[in-house]
């Protein structure tokens, strides 16, 4: 049987969260019929194959896998996160990179999938940590397979026309969240900005070494955790001792700054942003 059907039949059933036993009784066969029809041994009949197509609300194109294009209500799944989630506790990778290609090509936004489905699945499995629900091996994990998929879903989208700026960023001192920052240096490359990301743990003198070479019009500075706003601190006084004359604009964000906007300006930075979209107003 053409892989394509089972594996629609089984991304649907996922995806509307049935088990094999709850759709089997809808359509009134056996769990077996729907687990065979899963693994390609049995093929539904015209019949059956529409039955399928209304409950999932696809076309029976979609079900054989000739059309890319599902009728779920995107809307709906935004909210829904905790599909994505479930799949990645459950170590269903490969479910959970599916079900992001399923909402790229069925035409969601990059930035609705970065910040309303892997921001809000990264803050819970923050909070099933805290609450010891699940062990930091996990928590890597879960982060890794973000970062992978992000690759996956930008190296999908078209990039817009080259823009003269150039924007390096780095996540200050020993900080290892960069996931936040990664999202906002990849949606300013799909922009057409030239991004650079130089990580953690850069030493300051390369760091000016590379500003030298580079000749970028904005440094961003992500930190997470208070413990490093002091290497935030330390390293924009770099800068601008280097710098001196120079119209490079530094703009720090991330968590660490949230409760107190102040702080940004405090350590040295031109600017504190929040979001994306306070670093376009500054590009502008
Ligand atoms: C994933 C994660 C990790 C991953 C990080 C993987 C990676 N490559 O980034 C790993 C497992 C490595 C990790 C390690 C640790 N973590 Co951790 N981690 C998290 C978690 C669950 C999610 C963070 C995240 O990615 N959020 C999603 C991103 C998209 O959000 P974001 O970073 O805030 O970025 C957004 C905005 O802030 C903004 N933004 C970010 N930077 C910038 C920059 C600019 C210029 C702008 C404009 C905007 C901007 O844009 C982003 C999009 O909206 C949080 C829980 C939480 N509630 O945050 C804990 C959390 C941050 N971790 C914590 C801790 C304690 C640790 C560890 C010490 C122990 C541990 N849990 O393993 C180590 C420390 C490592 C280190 N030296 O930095 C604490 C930090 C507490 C504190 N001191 O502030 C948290 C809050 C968990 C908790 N509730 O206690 N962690």
């Amino acid at each position: 049987m053409d892989k394509a059907i089972s594996n629609n039949i089984k991304e649907l059933r996922k995806l509307n969260k049935y088990t094999q036993k709850q759709l089997a009784s809808i359509l009134g066969v056996a769990q077996t019929t729907i687990a065979n029809y899963e693994k390609g041994i049995r093929v539904p009949d015209a019949e059956m194959l529409q039955k399928i197509a209304d409950i999932f609300n696809v076309s029976i194109d979609y079900l054989i896998g000739r059309k890319k294009v599902v009728n779920f209500n995107i809307d709906e799944v935004e909210k829904n996160h905790t599909i994505y989630l479930n799949y990645l506790l459950k170590g269903d990778n490969k479910d959970a990179q599916h079900y992001i290609n399923h909402l790229v090509d069925n035409g969601m936004d990059i930035e609705k999938i970065y910040f309303n489905i892997f921001e809000k699945t990264l803050i819970e499995v923050g909070l099933l940590w805290e609450t010891g629900k699940i062990d930091i091996w996990k928590e890597h994990f879960i982060s890794e397979i973000i970062l992978d998929t992000m690759k996956e879903v930008k190296s999908k989208v078209e990039r817009l026309e080259n823009m003269p700026y150039c924007i390096i960023g780095i996540t200050a001192g020993p900080e290892l969240h960069n996931i936040g920052i990664k999202m906002i240096l990849d949606l300013l490359d799909l922009r057409g900005f030239s991004t650079i990301y130089l990580g953690s743990i850069l030493p300051i003198y390369s760091l000016i070494d590379a500003i030298k070479v580079n000749k970028p019009d904005m440094i961003i500075i992500s930190v997470t955790m208070w413990q490093y706003i002091e290497s935030a601190r330390l390293v924009i006084k770099a800068i601008k001792e280097a710098f001196p004359e120079n119209t490079l604009k530094i703009v720090v964000g991330g968590a660490a700054f949230k409760d107190n906007p102040n702080l940004g300006i405090s350590i040295g930075a031109d600017k504190y942003c929040l979001t994306l979209k306070d670093i376009l107003e500054i590009l502008k």
